[in-house]
């Protein structure tokens, strides 16, 4: 059996964090198929008591661990691992700012607002989707701003930060009816910078679900 163990599906940008960092560290991982949209399985009372009683993936597995929240998990691996890892207190409480940023705020929106545009039917109320698009427009400008001072979020090399930042980044434009790598420059070279990384792989291709069908 694999040391580690991801629940996840294809679609789920926040697992995406957890299975792109555990392939960037060349962990012996493997996934295992939540069906979020047919099964409902994450309100599920099993998944509730066995797996997360916070009814999320990402959740990782390791040990007698189960693990959930994805700056967590990439926490927990940047210390086993050594990789991806802020150096001393100011880089980790600097790291730990722009997750929790990142959570709230960039992937934190773009996540509902994607869901509410592809895969809920009808499709989500439009003032709904125009709030969301207004604060995905204004954090990814914050977003924009810092890369453009630095290859990676915290400075030279790339951290836990920048892996968190990954989230929803390289889903399709489509998905989104709009392009976010053309739209902000500094954020289109910074994924093509963390896409060079060895181990790098779209979400599709890293976790099981895709294509969905509703
Ligand atoms: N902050 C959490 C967010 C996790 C999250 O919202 N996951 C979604 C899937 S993309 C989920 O499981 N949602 C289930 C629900 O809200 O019912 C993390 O980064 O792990």
């Amino acid at each position: 059996m694999p040391e580690y163990q991801l629940y996840c599906f294809a679609q789920s940008g926040n697992a995406y964090r957890a299975a792109l960092m555990l392939n960037l560290i060349g962990a012996d991982w493997k996934p295992i198929f939540v069906d979020f949209f047919k099964g409902g399985e994450t309100r599920t009372p099993h998944y509730r008591a066995e797996i997360n009683e916070m009814g999320e993936v990402p959740v990782l597995a390791h040990g007698g661990r189960m693990l959930s929240q994805s700056g967590v998990i990439l926490t927990y691996l940047a210390k086993r691992s050594g990789k991806f890892k802020p150096q001393g207190e100011d880089e980790e409480l600097e790291a730990l700012r722009w997750i929790i940023f990142d959570n709230q705020k960039v992937n934190g929106f773009l996540g509902p607002f994607r869901f509410l545009k592809n895969f809920v039917r009808p499709a989500g109320d439009p003032t709904v989707l125009a709030f969301l698009k207004g604060r995905i427009d204004g954090n990814l400008a914050i977003l924009d701003k810092r890369l453009g001072k630095a290859p990676f979020v915290l400075g030279d090399r790339p951290t836990i930060a920048d892996i968190s930042f990954c989230g929803y980044l390289y889903y399709p434009a489509e998905e989104f009816g709009f392009d976010i790598a053309a739209e902000h420059k500094n954020i289109g070279s910074w994924l093509n910078r963390m896409k060079a990384l060895p181990g790098w792989a779209h979400p599709y291709d890293l976790m099981p679900g895709h294509p969905l069908k509703l």
